[in-house]
């Protein structure tokens, strides 16, 4: 087995933490490399595209998360083998990651310019992305997102919704997801109850 070493910043959630939770779920050893927000400067040009998270596989460092949980995914069992449901899981991951950019194009604007993109994104696409989450789980048969059982793709929207909920975001309201998407509740505790993700949590507090 190659030695598999996971960069991304020292945090728990975002674009790393999907490939974190899949290679623990799995069972499979990796080097857990956290980088504090101070160490990124000098770390960044180190990265193939100026960006975390990254994997190690042996000597070769790739990037691109979504690549990587697709990666993590098949060696952890949390992938589709079937076409049709990997491209499920997939089309979940990239919406994901679509809505979690325009959120991060907010974040270094000024206090009005801030609230009036938030408001807008909250009215607007954020509010259509988690509806059409939504429908996309009930439509695969309202538990799981692709395959009837947790994928990568059910990692990665509960990292989006434990994020929307958290109230970190101002100007996003906490209770978005709860009022256009409820279901999308349930699956996020669906997700963080699954025995392996809960005792990756205790482990982390425990660290
Ligand atoms: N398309 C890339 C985006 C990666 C990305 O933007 N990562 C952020 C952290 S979540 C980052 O490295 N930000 C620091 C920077 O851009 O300087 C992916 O999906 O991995």
């Amino acid at each position: 087995m190659a030695k598999l070493k996971l960069t991304y910043f020292d945090f728990d959630g975002g674009r790393g933490e999907p490939a974190r939770l899949a290679l623990h779920i799995g069972g499979i050893a990796f080097e857990d490399n956290r980088i504090a927000g101070k160490d990124w400067p000098a770390f960044r040009d180190k990265t193939p595209f100026l960006a975390i998270p990254t994997l190690e596989i042996d000597n070769l460092v790739v990037s691109q998360s979504n690549s990587i949980n697709r990666y993590v995914g098949k060696l952890s069992g949390l992938y589709p083998s079937d076409p049709l449901q990997a491209l499920l899981c997939d089309e979940v991951m990239e919406a994901v990651e679509d809505i979690s950019t325009r959120i991060a194009q907010t974040i270094g604007l000024s206090d009005d310019a801030k609230k009036s993109a938030r408001e807008k994104l909250s009215a607007g696409h954020l509010a259509r992305y988690l509806e059409q989450f939504q429908a996309r789980l009930s439509a695969a048969g309202g538990e799981y997102f692709a395959d009837r059982r947790l994928t990568v793709a059910d990692l990665k929207v509960a990292m989006l919704v434990r994020w929307l909920r958290s109230g970190v975001l101002d100007h996003v309201p906490k209770d978005l997801v709860d009022t256009v998407a409820p279901s999308l509740v349930k699956h996020f505790e669906r997700v963080i109850g699954h025995p392996k993700v809960v005792e990756y949590y205790q482990r982390r507090k425990a660290a």
